[in-house]
């Protein structure tokens, strides 16, 4: 399987552990999104990563996608969503959350990358850091609780918090206790989590 990706990416990060944890082989294809790929474009028309192109040459995407496809072919012994459908729903929920985050933080860094100062619109980036900090303090009051099996959940809020590590230091820890020392407890039953996790 390849997949079309980039390390600063949190949705691709999310997707690479999870197939990291299952045991899946993935090649990842480094992909600058701004230049639109041809290569990228032929197997999603949103010109987004991830995107994921299957051994049968099917592509799919977006990472929730992909996310399901790979606990779908993992095989019985492993997964990253529970079978129960209120534990399933539950760490949908979470990836849901985790990943709306991503969005909204993402929209933050692409006012500046993508749109010229006399276009910046602060009352814009103000209603998606809005949304960062209260799904923040959501999460810092439940953060996904760890059982016998790492779950998707987990993938996408250690994908978000290093996201925020990279492109936000310092602005989201305080006050945030239980946020902030997560990542390390997801790096005990994660050893790879600092080499695969959002970097440049
Ligand atoms: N909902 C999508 C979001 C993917 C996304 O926003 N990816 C960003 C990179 S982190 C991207 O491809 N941006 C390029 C663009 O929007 O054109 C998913 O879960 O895969």
């Amino acid at each position: 399987m390849k997949l079309f990706y980039a390390p600063a990416s949190p949705f691709s990060t999310k997707v690479v552990m999870a197939a990291h944890y299952l045991r899946l082989g993935l090649d990842v294809m480094p992909t600058a999104t701004p230049d639109n790929p041809a290569d990228l474009l032929a197997a999603n028309p949103l010109g987004k990563i991830p995107t994921l192109v299957a051994d049968s040459g099917e592509t799919y995407y977006d990472s929730r996608t992909i996310m399901h496809y790979l606990n779908g072919i993992a095989g019985d012994d492993a997964r990253i969503y529970p079978r129960s459908p209120e534990k399933r729903a539950a760490v949908e929920r979470t990836e849901a959350l985790c990943d709306g985050i991503c969005d909204a933080a993402i929209l933050v860094i692409y006012e500046k990358r993508f749109r010229t100062p006399e276009t910046w619109h602060q009352p814009w980036v103000d209603r998606q850091w809005d949304k960062v900090r209260r799904g923040l303090d959501h999460l810092d009051a439940h953060p996904p609780a760890f059982g016998k099996r790492l779950n998707a959940g987990h993938f996408a809020l250690a994908s978000l918090l290093g996201y925020l590590m990279l492109r936000f230091p310092g602005q989201w820890e305080e006050h945030r206790v239980r946020l902030a020392n997560w990542p390390a407890a997801f790096e005990e039953r994660f050893p790879d989590y600092a080499r695969l996790r959002p970097q440049v």
